[in-house]
């Protein structure tokens, strides 16, 4: 058997609500990578449409847990960023990123702060500067077209989109610095919702569609993006890797919506694990 692979994921932990730690964790470990947690924040809940949530910040706490880990000499084949707990953490993030980063090391960036054209609550309106800073250092960024419009400080649009929108945004993105691009969110035709995949070094340009199932479905990013680096993690190209997280995503939010949960409770993504093993052929 290979060498197993270990991922630092830099997320916050949202007990309820599937998304972030609660989803990178199982899907990345079911992949079959070794997954160490950097908790950037401990909530309550996700801020997506639920109010009262509690939010604990643990930036301070950072720096104790990555100065341990350098003492026991652990080494990390990616690194996986998502959402951050403060402003404070995108600096922090980045010295912890240059701190491990070795030859081959792959840093996946997913400047996750906004969706359906809106900021998250929790942060401010120079976060989005801050992120695109952070980018600089990515191998992959994983944002959906409000995220993209925000790092390139463009005003977001509603869909449908035209390739050449998107063929736009994407190079924009790669000026930033990272050399792969995976743009979330993208749809031409209201019948399939899927991403387009750039690679800045040899220009080439992929989609990867999947059917689209109508609503607003909370956590769908941090399934999309750990699925898509557990399949690139077990030795899928980026495009394959973007149609297996892509399909997974679907089937989770179609199972969801059969079941009519509340869409902020987060997407049945775990009945679509043995789906996602036999596409990674594992
Ligand atoms: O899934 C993105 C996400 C992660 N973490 C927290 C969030 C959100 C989206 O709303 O609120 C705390």
């Amino acid at each position: 058997m290979d060498q197993q692979k270990r991922v630092m994921a830099v997320h916050d932990l949202s007990c309820f609500g599937k998304c972030s730690l609660t989803v990178a964790l199982p899907i990345l470990s079911a992949a079959g990578a070794e997954v160490t947690a950097l908790p950037t924040a401990v909530l309550s809940t996700h801020t997506g449409g639920l109010t009262g949530y509690t939010f604990r910040d643990l930036t301070e706490d950072i720096p104790a847990i990555v100065k341990h880990w350098k003492s026991l000499g652990l080494r990390f084949d990616a690194i996986y960023t998502g959402y951050l707990g403060s402003f404070a953490q995108l600096e922090l993030v980045s010295r912890v990123i240059s701190d491990f980063r070795e030859e081959g090391t792959l840093v996946c960036i997913d400047p996750v702060m906004a969706d359906g054209g809106k900021l998250y609550p929790a942060f401010g309106e120079d976060f989005p500067g801050g992120m695109a800073k952070l980018c600089r250092n990515a191998d992959i960024i994983l944002p959906n077209l409000t995220e993209a419009a925000l790092l390139l400080g463009e005003p977001y649009r509603e869909g449908p989109y035209g390739e050449e929108y998107v063929e736009y945004m994407l190079h924009g993105l790669a000026e930033l610095g990272p050399r792969r691009i995976v743009l979330t969110g993208v749809w031409t035709e209201p019948e399939h919702l899927g991403c387009a995949v750039y690679d800045a070094k040899s220009g080439e340009i992929g989609y990867a569609m999947s059917r689209r199932i109508d609503g607003f479905y909370h956590g769908t990013g941090d399934v999309f993006a750990s699925a898509l680096l557990g399949a690139v993690l077990a030795g899928k190209t980026l495009l394959q890797a973007a149609q297996i997280a892509a399909d997974f995503t679907a089937g989770s939010i179609r199972r969801t919506h059969d079941a009519r949960t509340d869409v902020r409770f987060g997407v049945n993504f775990e009945a679509g694990i043995p789906g996602y093993l036999r596409s990674l052929g594992l």
